[in-house]
């Protein structure tokens, strides 16, 4: 398998999610600098990776994914290394439901 590419900027929370994944897994990849809030605006091209203009998009063997939640559930997935998520069907719903509110409510507060 080849080594897949992160498109964002270090800054950027979701982008250090997919990072920190990829990381625990063992996984090298490539991470292509993407600044939406660059002065003149995002990159053109960007927006064939992300529609919505925003941070990050992950490409792997041709595979282009963007959510931050469905980028770490692939690699996790898709990639050898420790198991991220449990397996059975209630922690990995607890999992999910905390991974989703912090996403829906909580980031606003705790990062802008
Ligand atoms: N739903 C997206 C959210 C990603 C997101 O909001 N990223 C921020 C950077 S931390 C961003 O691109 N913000 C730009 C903006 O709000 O215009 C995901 O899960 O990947």
């Amino acid at each position: 398998m080849g080594k897949p590419v992160v498109y964002g900027a270090d800054y950027s929370v979701y982008v250090r999610i997919v990072r920190l994944v990829l990381e625990e897994k063992g996984v090298g990849y490539e991470l292509v600098p993407v600044d939406i809030f660059a002065a003149d605006g995002i990159p053109g091209w960007y927006f064939e990776h992300q529609p919505f203009g925003r941070i990050p998009a992950f490409e792997h063997d041709g595979f282009r994914l963007y959510e931050t939640g469905a980028i770490a559930r692939y690699v996790d997935e898709a990639f050898g290394g420790p198991a991220l998520q449990p397996v059975e069907a209630r922690p990995r719903a607890r999992l999910n439901q905390i991974t989703g509110l912090l996403d829906a409510y909580a980031y606003r507060t705790m990062v802008w």
